[in-house]
C-alpha cells in the first residue's frame, strides 16, 4: 500500500507534471528522468509513482514495484548504451538523501571510483 505523500513532495510533483523534468521513460508504475544536477554524463533517477520515503520502505510495502524500479533502471541503462553503471539509493540525510520519495540514481558514462565517498 502506498505511503501518504506529503503535499510538498518534489517527485510527486514531477510525476504530476507540476515541476518540469526531462523524462526518459515512463511505465504504469515507474518514472525515469534526468537529474537536474548530473554527477556523471548519464545521471538518471528512476522512481516509483507511488510515494514511499525511501527504497527500503518501498520494498517492504510493495516489493513488485521495487522490482519494477530495478528493472526499469536496467532498461534505461541499456537504452543509454551503458556497459558499466552504478545504482545508488541514498537513504537518510546523513547519506545525502534530500528528496524523501524513493529513488535510485543511475550513474554512468565515466569511470566510477570504488569505494564511493
Ligand atoms: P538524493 O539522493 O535525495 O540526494 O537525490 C535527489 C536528487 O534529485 C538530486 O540528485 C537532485 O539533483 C535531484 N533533483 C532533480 O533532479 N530535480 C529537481 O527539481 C530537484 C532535485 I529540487
Amino acid at each position: 500500500m502506498a505511503g501518504e505523500a506529503p503535499a510538498d513532495c518534489l517527485f510527486c510533483k514531477i510525476i504530476a507534471g507540476e515541476v518540469p523534468a526531462t523524462v526518459v521513460r515512463e511505465t504504469d508504475t515507474t518514472f525515469a528522468f534526468r537529474d537536474i544536477n548530473p554527477q556523471a554524463p548519464a545521471h538518471i533517477l528512476v522512481i516509483p509513482k507511488v510515494h514511499h520515503p525511501d527504497a527500503a520502505s518501498l520494498a517492504a510495502a510493495e516489493p513488485q514495484i521495487a522490482a519494477d524500479v530495478l528493472r526499469e533502471a536496467g532498461e534505461v541503462a541499456a537504452e543509454e548504451k551503458l556497459e558499466s553503471y552504478r545504482l545508488v539509493f541514498n537513504t537518510g540525510s546523513g547519506a545525502g538523501q534530500t528528496v524523501f520519495h524513493a529513488h535510485v540514481h543511475l550513474l554512468g558514462g565515466r569511470g566510477l571510483q570504488w569505494p564511493p565517498g
